[in-house]
């Protein structure tokens, strides 16, 4: 039952734009299951797994770790829930990502929310996260291969989606509760 096909909402944006706040906030209200693919990368490398070392070097890097992993670990989060609406956030982050997610998964995202935010302002929150010390990846030379990484890898993937109508873009270098204001009113008319 755990592999039925579901739609599948992808949230996307650059680091610091805010999926997770708003990811929160969206399953605590509509009781929809998300799954945040960086959470689960971070969790399978601190559960000790062989190739950890080598997973935490590409993070560091601000660099996208193969496909198959990424895509295994979602797969077997989705197969946790039986809702037929899941969120994911943080996913995909590139083109291969993309296409390891088609022939792994064999179906498609029904939306993708693209968090529009300016680099100066997610830098900012992230650097004002980075004291928290709670991720290795929040310091400054990382945030800034993240940011730059984003921009050039993402792009066909959101020329992929726009071509085909799944794209819908919020702005949201705004107060949290404004972004989610539109974003609840999204999730409100497409799928409560
Ligand atoms: N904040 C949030 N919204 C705000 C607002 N409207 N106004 C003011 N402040 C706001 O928010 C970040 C910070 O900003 C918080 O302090 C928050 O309070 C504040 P958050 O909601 O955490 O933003 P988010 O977009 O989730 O930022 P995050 O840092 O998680 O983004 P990343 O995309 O960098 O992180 P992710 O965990 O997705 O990926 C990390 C790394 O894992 C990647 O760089 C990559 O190396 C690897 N990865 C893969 O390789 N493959 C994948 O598929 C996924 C990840
Ligand atoms: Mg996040």
């Amino acid at each position: 039952a755990g592999s039925a096909q579901k739609r599948v909402v992808f949230v996307v944006g650059g680091p610091g734009s805010g999926k997770g706040t708003q990811c929160d906030m969206l399953a605590r209200d509509f009781g929809v299951p998300f799954f945040s693919a960086g959470e689960l990368i971070r969790s399978l490398i601190a559960s000790g797994c062989p190739e950890g070392k080598q997973l935490q070097d590409i993070i560091l890097q601000g660099h996208i770790i193969p496909s198959e992993v990424t895509v295994g670990l979602l797969q077997k989060a989705m197969a946790t829930t039986t809702s037929d609406t899941v969120l994911i956030d943080g996913f995909p982050r590139n083109h291969e990502n993309r296409t390891v997610w088609a022939s792994q998964v064999g179906y498609d995202c029904d939306m993708v929310l693209l968090f529009d935010c300016p680099d100066e302002v997610m830098l900012q929150r992230l650097l004002g996260r980075a004291g928290q010390g709670s991720r290795a990846d929040d310091n400054e030379e990382t945030i800034k291969k993240r940011v730059k990484n984003f921009k050039s890898q993402m792009e066909p993937v959101l020329e992929h989606y726009r071509a085909i109508g799944k794209v819908t873009t919020i702005r949201t270098d705004r107060p949290i509760a404004d972004v989610y204001a539109e974003v609840s009113g999204i999730w409100r008319q497409r799928f409560a």
